[in-house]
């Protein structure tokens, strides 16, 4: 690579005062990529193995699966379809491994992740248990000086983080938290060893993907389950099911077009939306053609129209068969009422997908609450105490979500040029270009940060392209002798400005309490974070970048 070596002990001004004690775990790496989950293990195998580089990864977890090392709470499952929620980069990858069900279910996922590190022994490159708590930027070495929790000191040339974007719980701040007698956990926290719900009364806050998840699962063993409703939400089923053995022969033979439609998709899942308005269809024919989806289930439910999430009248078609299937599923009148009385588009908060939400509303053991009518006040030692009434309980779990997107990367404390905090460029929101970079923060790229697709998509296909992108800038930096890549403040500007058009252009912008606008942790700026331009056209954006010359990026030799 031809990277200068510099000791470790010649710490330049920024890193310095921190990183004396240090020296015997200090090594200068090529890159260092900070997460083992998808984006960090392609990462890793694409610098290592593609270019030659001397990488390590760090990770706090114990062993790799990112957010599906953390999230494996009761019904944790994927609502991409499993043989598209996994790598496509390479043939042998793809015809080694068996899904064995449409969905797949977080045990399995880390199943996955854990044979990709092992057929491309990753493991030796790795650090568990390790977590960064700053990354500072010495600008006098060009390096890049982290800290971690546990002591050990990491230079690296280039920072790549691969943190996920769903991966720092929001517990909300509920007074009394501390007071109470029973135990609680966070869904995307969960105990290896599981939670045993059986002969308890369980309170479930949250009613997002992961709530809708768990809540038919501890219904079935819990004695009791009080479900804590603030945003009624949509959800269609998933229908999962076993995979037959014909599906599973006939993906691995058709690797390259699985791959194709989900590059060409918007949303980077194996199947594209249809070409049609709900308006060119009569009335019955709408209704039939969601039926028919309502009964394949899954997120296609979306993709039978090109206009559901272009206009409030397309959407409303969609959002109110829905609510009909809510009020027939539910046999409570009144319930019924609750879960359908949903105040935003559908789909403009991720749409979750379940296997029997709506039926467990029917159970003798299941009750819902409306906290938005009657809010919660404080967690008591017996339980939840809402406006009107306490809710005793032995359990709570928080299904409350994350603070996304800028939360993983914020905790990392990363200063770049002459100490400027990420924390202070991004004060009033994220900024950054193609979601890639941050003037001011030389060599340190974001996989599927905020500005990228990302959470829109099917996530892997985010993640290869990221990783293959940022593979081939380093390799056009070694080849055209580069030290520094840095986005330039202008090239920022203008990509926050096209991020803020794309989701314009939808009705994404209009769920104001979504987490896509940081609108779930209590301070958070109000700003919508991903890229809602389709996977496709960000890709076309950053290859016509690269073709010419990193457009938009400062290179300095
Ligand atoms: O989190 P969320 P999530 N009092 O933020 C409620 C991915 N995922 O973990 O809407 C009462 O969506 C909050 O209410 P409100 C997926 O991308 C994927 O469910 O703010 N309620 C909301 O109901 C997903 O979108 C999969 O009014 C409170 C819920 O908690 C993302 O993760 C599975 C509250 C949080 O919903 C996050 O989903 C699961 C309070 N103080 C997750 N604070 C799959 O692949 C929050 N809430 C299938």
């Amino acid at each position: 690579m031809g990277l200068d070596r510099v000791d470790a002990g010649d710490m330049g001004r920024a890193g310095a005062a921190t990183q004396t004690d240090a020296h015997a775990d200090a090594a200068t790496l090529d890159a260092l990529i900070v997460g083992a989950g998808f984006s960090g293990l392609y990462q890793l195998h694409c610098l290592r193995d593609r270019l030659g580089l001397k990488v390590q990864v760090v990770e706090a977890a114990d062993g790799v699966g990112g957010t599906w090392y953390w999230n494996r709470y009761p019904g944790a499952r994927c609502d991409s379809e499993s043989h598209s929620y996994c790598y496509t980069f390479s043939e042998d990858l793809y015809r080694s491994w068996e899904w064995s069900e449409r969905y797949p279910g977080h045990d399995e996922i880390r199943r996955y992740l854990n044979f990709v590190a092992d057929r491309l022994d990753l493991r030796r490159d790795i650090r568990f248990g390790t977590r960064v708590v700053a990354a500072v930027y010495d600008q006098d070495n060009n390096l890049w000086r982290v800290t971690t929790a546990n002591g050990v000191m990491l230079s690296a040339k280039f920072l790549i983080a691969a943190v996920g974007c769903l991966s720092t719980a929001n517990v909300p701040q509920i007074q009394g938290l501390d007071r109470f007698k029973g135990q609680w956990f966070h869904t995307g926290e969960w105990p290896h060893a599981g939670v045993d719900f059986r002969g308890k009364r369980v309170g479930l806050i949250g009613t997002g993907s992961t709530g809708i998840q768990a809540a038919p699962v501890i219904a079935e063993s819990a004695a009791h389950l009080t479900v804590f409703q603030r945003t009624a939400n949509y959800s269609v089923p998933a229908q999962n099911a076993p995979l037959s053995e014909t599906f599973r022969r006939d993906i691995k033979e058709r690797r390259s077009e699985v791959r194709a439609t989900t590059h060409a998709a918007n949303n980077g899942h194996s199947f594209l939306i249809e070409n049609r308005s709900v308006f060119d269809v009569t009335v019955e024919e709408r209704e039939a053609i969601f039926e028919t989806a309502w009964q394949r289930g899954g997120l296609q439910f979306r993709a039978n129209f090109n206009d559901i999430l272009l206009t409030r009248e397309a959407n409303e078609t969609a959002a109110s068969f829905i609510r009909t299937k809510i009020r027939t599923i539910v046999r409570d009148p009144k319930t019924a009422e609750l879960l359908a009385d949903i105040d935003h588009p559908y789909a403009a908060k991720r749409p979750p997908i379940d296997t029997g939400y709506f039926e467990t509303f029917n159970r003798d053991n299941v009750v819902l609450v409306d906290v938005r009518a009657n809010p919660i006040e404080a967690i008591v030692p017996d339980g939840v105490q809402t406006r009107d009434a306490v809710y005793d309980l032995d359990i709570i779990v928080f299904a409350t979500g994350f603070d996304a997107m800028t939360g993983p990367l914020l905790r990392m404390n990363i200063r770049g040029r002459d100490g400027l905090a990420l924390s202070k460029v991004w004060e009033a929101g994220p900024q950054n270009y193609l979601g890639l970079q941050v003037a001011g923060f030389p060599n340190f790229f974001t996989v599927t940060g905020p500005g990228s697709p990302s959470v829109l998509c099917n996530m892997p296909v985010p993640i290869e392209q990221h990783a293959e992108w940022i593979t081939d800038c380093i390799r056009y930096m070694r080849d055209h002798k580069f030290e520094t890549i840095e986005a330039r403040p202008q090239a920022m500007v203008s990509w926050v400005s096209e991020v803020n058009a794309a989701a314009n252009a939808t009705l994404l912008p209009q769920a104001h309490h979504s987490w896509y606008l940081g609108a779930n942790v209590p301070g958070k700026p109000r700003v919508f974070m991903p890229y809602a331009g389709g996977m496709p056209r960000y890709r076309q954006i950053c290859d016509d970048v690269a073709a010419k010359g990193y457009e938009g990026f400062e290179l300095r030799r």
